[in-house]
């Protein structure tokens, strides 16, 4: 009896416990799913709060400062339009503000020093200030710093301001200095910034906006062109040093973290180099310092580090033996899981698929292998951000362009990469515009120029088809195929290349504040509001389909298969089966109105009318299937005389005879007789509009 009781007495004490852990668990996973559901409406500052990182989908995006010289060419209002004034502040937690390059002694220099010629071998970058200090040649001080009050006469009031703002200046000087930004001596104009906010015509820089907004802004460092002295400096002591000093001064300039864009690590050709074994060690020991140093300037506050990395298994298998010394420094691992193909391809391929599909050129380009690389090298996934691109790649073939079509190769010279040799296509996406490749936008508004798009549903990305160009993109089906993808395999986030590629000008016509900074009321972002890490595309419209004639049952796969059910306003289609059975899967939640759209040839149309997709709809059951009417032979949306007419021109045949439509023969008994003109009977004069409603 006394076993007994100290039994129960366990038990009970177990289930007290087991009741605790679930409880803390549900409570755990709960704290989890409502953070997750934050990246949030108000751009509360997650990153700021390393303990609470990992439970935080980051949505980060690169913010370019070159893009603001695009112009009406590239299917916007004008210059300006691509600033920190355009974009939603409310849907990025962090933006990586590129880029900055490193020279050839390590130090960083702002993007508008970048060497013409970087691109031949024996061209070093020379040491050049943070900061353009020419705001008529470069928008880098206009993004960074908000509308300039350009000072041609230094007056006492003028100096006074400018000191206020880290100037070095003397009253009735010439020249002026901002050693945050390694500008020494510069000439007038002194570009400060203009105060007293909206209400003086002045808009706050990219760093204020971000700031007063919650969203944090990185220094990405590098980049295609400018990772060029990347290997040397993380293998010299004193070059690293000069490197970090520079990244101290962007931290005081206002920049959250640095991001490192080192393309790439390791014995890889990147645009203009060649890397080497010992980079991965090298590169441990950069960041290593870098947080050391971080950390010593900044006690109170976490300074970010992201890097990022090649989507490429091979280009990632050398971090293996140093990921745990490197995790322990940084805090992203931004994977480049897009340029998969491109003008570089010998066949047409996706820019970024999610899946590997038949006949892919390298069956390592896509999202799930580097995934699994990922997973491979030891990269902690809540701390891994997959990138997505707001822009395609176009390329030529050889002839009609297909997926996997040869692509034409020819030698062209673009900027900054020099002489190359590409297939891709500057005809459609012109040179020094896009370089062959097209912001979403501007895809989208030349989609009805006679392009055609089609949806692979293996790799779950779109792509366009025109005579012999190819274009690989992304839209807002594949974009929720890939935010999806994050949340299921539980990845920190996305990282969107880059901000500027989806915006849409409602209006032609903006607010100035200053002469260059515009900001344009009603600017769209519909891929930015694709990226969906609260709603599972979970819904599924499914149902049955039945033609209203009489056949016979050994017949019934004839008749009730290839019915097109289609979501209007949605790329997602499908086509019955032989049981006339139809599904369509992972829709995601769509509160605005959408309708199915049942069709096939020389059937009457049929459109059932849902209010919205906040559920699984079915339609039809297998034993009361919705009906759809024969006889539309013209398919005009109503079935007369002139459906009969046409009818009669293949009467009388049969299969073989070089007469007979399998598609006339409505009740599949292999002629073409008086049963069929009774079935248009039976539906004479109706159209598309008579339906009964479901
Ligand atoms: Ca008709
Ligand atoms: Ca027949």
């Amino acid at each position: 009896m006394a076993l007994k009781n100290k039994i129960i007495r366990k038990l009970s004490a177990i289930t007290a416990v087991i009741y605790i852990l679930s409880t803390f668990a549900v409570y755990a996973f709960a704290e989890t799913d409502s953070a997750a559901s934050v990246i949030s409406p108000t751009g509360s500052t997650p990153a700021s709060k390393p303990a609470n990182r990992q439970a935080i989908r980051q949505v980060i995006g690169y913010i370019t400062q070159w893009d603001a010289w695009q112009d009406h060419k590239a299917g916007i209002p004008g210059q300006g339009a691509y600033t920190h004034l355009n974009i939603d502040m409310h849907k990025y937690s962090i933006l990586n503000y590129s880029s900055f390059g490193v020279a050839k002694d390590g130090s960083l220099h702002g993007g508008d020093y970048m060497h013409k010629n970087i691109y031949q071998a024996d061209v070093m970058q020379d040491p050049a200030p943070l900061i353009m200090y020419d705001p008529y040649s470069s928008w880098e001080q206009h993004i960074l710093f908000g509308t300039i009050d350009p000072v041609y006469y230094v007056n006492q009031e003028k100096a006074d301001a400018a000191k206020a703002q880290g100037f070095q200046v003397s009253v009735g000087g010439d020249t002026w200095s901002q050693p945050d930004w390694k500008v020494y001596n510069a000439p007038l104009p002194m570009p400060i910034h203009k105060t007293g906010g909206e209400a003086n015509g002045s808009a706050p820089g990219l760093l204020e906006l971000a700031h007063q907004n919650g969203v944090k802004v990185m220094a990405s460092v590098g980049g295609r062109s400018m990772s060029k002295h990347y290997p040397e400096m993380a293998a010299d002591p004193v070059k690293r040093q000069n490197f970090i000093n520079d990244c101290l001064l962007l931290l005081k300039i206002g920049f959250d973290g640095i991001d490192l864009d080192w393309e790439y690590v390791g014995p890889y050709d990147g645009m203009n180099f060649k890397g080497t074994d010992d980079d991965f060690q090298n590169y441990t020991i950069l960041v290593k310092e870098m947080r050391a140093a971080f950390d010593k300037a900044y006690p109170s506050k976490h300074i970010l580090i992201s890097s990022c990395f090649s989507a490429d298994y091979r280009k990632l298998e050398g971090f293996k033996p140093f990921v745990r010394d490197i995790d322990a420094s940084i805090d992203y691992y931004n994977m480049m899981t897009y340029d998969m193909n491109g003008g570089w391809s010998n066949i047409a391929g996706h820019n970024s698929p999610l899946h590997d599909y038949t006949g892919s050129e390298v069956n390592a380009f896509n999202w799930d292998r580097c995934l699994q690389a990922v997973k491979e090298v030891g990269m902690p996934l809540n701390k891994v951000n997959f990138g997505v691109s707001f822009y395609g790649r176009g390329v030529i073939c050889q002839s009609a362009a297909a997926l996997n079509a040869p692509t034409l190769k020819r030698q062209d010279t673009v900027r900054p990469d020099g002489p190359i040799t590409t297939c891709a296509d500057f005809t459609n996406w012109p040179k020094d515009i896009f370089d062959g490749t097209p912001s979403y936008s501007y895809i989208k508004q030349q989609m009805s120029n006679g392009w055609t798009r089609k949806w692979d549903n293996q790799a779950k990305v779109p792509y366009m088809v025109k005579d012999n160009y190819f274009l690989s993109y992304d839209d807002v089906q594949s974009i929720q195929h890939k935010s999806q993808y994050v949340v299921e395999n539980n990845l920190a986030g996305i990282i969107v290349r880059q901000v500027f590629g989806d915006l849409e000008f409602g209006s032609s016509t903006g607010t100035y504040y200053g002469n260059r900074l515009i900001k344009y009321p009603n600017v769209k972002h519909e891929l930015l509001d694709a990226i969906n890490f609260t709603t599972p595309l979970q819904y599924k419209v499914s149902g049955y389909v039945n033609p209203d004639v009489t056949y016979a049952d050994s017949d019934a796969d004839k008749v009730k298969s290839g019915f097109k059910v289609e979501i209007s306003g949605t790329f997602y289609s499908t086509v019955t089966d032989t049981n006339g059975y139809f599904e369509i899967n992972n829709l995601p939640v769509s509160t605005s109105q959408v309708n199915i759209k049942i069709s096939k040839t020389n059937y009457l149309a049929r459109t059932i009318s849902r209010a919205s997709i906040t559920n699984n709809i079915q339609i039809g059951t297998s034993i009361a299937p919705t009906s759809v009417w024969a006889g539309d032979m013209d398919q005009n949306g109503a079935i007369n005389m002139a459906d009969i007419v046409k009818l009669i021109d293949t009467f009388n045949s049969a299969p073989g005879d070089g007469k007979y439509v399998e598609a006339n023969d409505f009740n599949a008994d292999n002629a073409i007789n008086m049963a069929d003109i009774i079935t248009i009977i039976d539906h004479y004069n109706t159209t598309s509009s008579n339906y009964p409603n479901i």
